[in-house]
């Protein structure tokens, strides 16, 4: 068999995979919290599984998410966007790109927290669509990292850099 191509199926197979326990949807991989923390605790939560808060980059990832926690525990879930540094400009966590995907509950007139609720999370009772509060609040956590990141495709790249040698 050819090994370079070898090499690339390995690659490909793996690109679409996550660790253990997290869930995969379009290149992503996702993880949900079951212990409670406060925002900042939560962004290191995350970080130590080399992976940030969830971003919501698009409303087919938003959908998804959404239907996927209403099947799960009721839990309040962290999602990385904050107002915290200019009130009502909303900014993903941690990149401060401005979000172009929102989805407030609106029954509740959210977000509504002016500069006292900078924080955002989804919580059950509203769909899992999303409030702003207190970031010193408690809440569980989604993480997100990219599908590509995994240590599988990390082996794969040192096995083809070893055959280039
Ligand atoms: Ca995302
Ligand atoms: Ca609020």
């Amino acid at each position: 068999m050819d090994m370079r191509f070898g090499i690339l199926f390995l690659i490909g197979l793996v690109a679409s995979e996550c660790p253990d326990g997290w869930l995969y949807y379009q290149h992503s991989c996702y993880m949900f919290g079951h212990s409670s923390h406060t925002f900042m605790d939560a962004v290191k939560y995350c970080e130590h599984f080399n992976a940030t808060m969830l971003n919501v980059n698009t409303r087919e990832e938003q959908n998804f998410l959404k239907s996927f926690m209403s099947n799960l525990k009721e839990h309040y879930y962290w999602i990385g966007l904050t107002d915290e540094v200019i009130d009502g400009v909303w900014r993903l966590y941690p990149s401060e790109q401005p979000s172009r995907v929102f989805d407030w509950y609106a029954g509740a007139g959210e977000p509504q927290g002016g500069t006292v609720e900078n924080c955002v999370h989804a919580q059950p009772g509203y769909g899992y669509q999303w409030a702003d509060v207190s970031c010193s609040s408690t809440a569980s956590v989604v993480c997100e990292k990219d599908s590509s990141s995994n240590g599988v495709q990390v082996i794969g790249r040192d096995i083809q850099a070893k055959e280039r040698e």
